[in-house]
């Protein structure tokens, strides 16, 4: 258990090739796999989440420990499948149609992925259409949307009506600069969260 506080303490200080290391170590050990990602990886972004909520942290530091924990899931991720670990969800992610800023949309991914979901990540600008297509093809439990320019607002709400009405049975997170808990409501989103650690609250809320 002490070599799992380390390595989550090296995603915490974003040291990818301690990740790296540490998490290679593990397994070579025998530590179980679910352990090394619950214990290990995903303990070490709750606490960066929750120091990014609480102001303690920013994004570059986020980031970083974002990136230690791809890389040690590089490493990790056979192990989890020979293990028969599923991740926690299936979560769509994209920005909308005639959007093309994807910082956010981004770090939420990566804050999603840390916290074991499967991210989808369908990139920026997408069509209504796409999130259809993509939602039914992999069969999601969750679809995000995230937004930047308020002249592209529309856009959200006609993805989420152009979802409801191919019957995808996913539930719906809206987030972005722009977005508020009122518009999320008033467009009929199933969540709404301000910053990428409390997607991660949410999106479990609503697969609970
Ligand atoms: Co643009 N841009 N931009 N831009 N840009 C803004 C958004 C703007 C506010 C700047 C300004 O005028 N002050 C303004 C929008 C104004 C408005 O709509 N009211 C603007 C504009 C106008 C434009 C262009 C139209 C400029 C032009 O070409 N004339 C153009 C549009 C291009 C397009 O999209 N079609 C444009 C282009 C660009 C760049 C390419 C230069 C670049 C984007 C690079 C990229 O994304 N790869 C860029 C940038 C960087 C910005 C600013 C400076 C920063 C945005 C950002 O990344 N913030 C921005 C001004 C500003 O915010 N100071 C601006 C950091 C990021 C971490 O925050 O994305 O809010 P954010 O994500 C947060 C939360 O919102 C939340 O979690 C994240 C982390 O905590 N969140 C979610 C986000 N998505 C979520 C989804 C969820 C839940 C939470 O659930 C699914």
């Amino acid at each position: 258990m002490a070599d799992l506080k380390a390595l989550a303490d090296v995603i915490i200080a974003g040291d990818q090739d301690a990740a790296v290391k540490l998490t290679k170590a593990a397994i070579e050990k025998g530590t179980a796999a679910k352990s090394v990602l619950d214990d290990g990886l995903i303990a070490g972004m709750d606490i960066i989440g929750d120091r990014f909520k609480k102001n303690e942290v920013y994004i570059p530091e986020v980031m970083m420990a974002a990136r230690a924990m791809k890389s040690a899931m590089e490493i990790l991720e056979p192990a989890l499948a020979e293990a028969g670990v599923e991740p926690i969800g299936k979560f769509l992610i994209g920005t909308v149609q005639g959007d093309r800023h994807d910082i956010g949309k981004n770090l939420v991914a990566m804050m999603l992925k840390g916290a074991g979901f499967d991210v989808i990540d369908l990139g920026v600008d997408i069509k209504p259409e796409v999130f259809v297509e993509q939602a039914k093809a992999a069969s999601v439990q969750l679809i995000g949307m995230s937004m930047l320019l308020t002249t592209m607002m529309p856009n959200m709400e006609k993805t989420l009506k152009a979802l409801k009405a191919a019957g995808v049975p996913a539930k719906i997170m809206v987030g972005g600069a722009p977005v508020t808990q009122g518009y999320a409501d008033k467009i009929g989103a199933d969540g709404y969260a301000s910053d990428a650690a409390s997607a991660v609250d949410v999106a479990k809320r609503l697969i609970a």
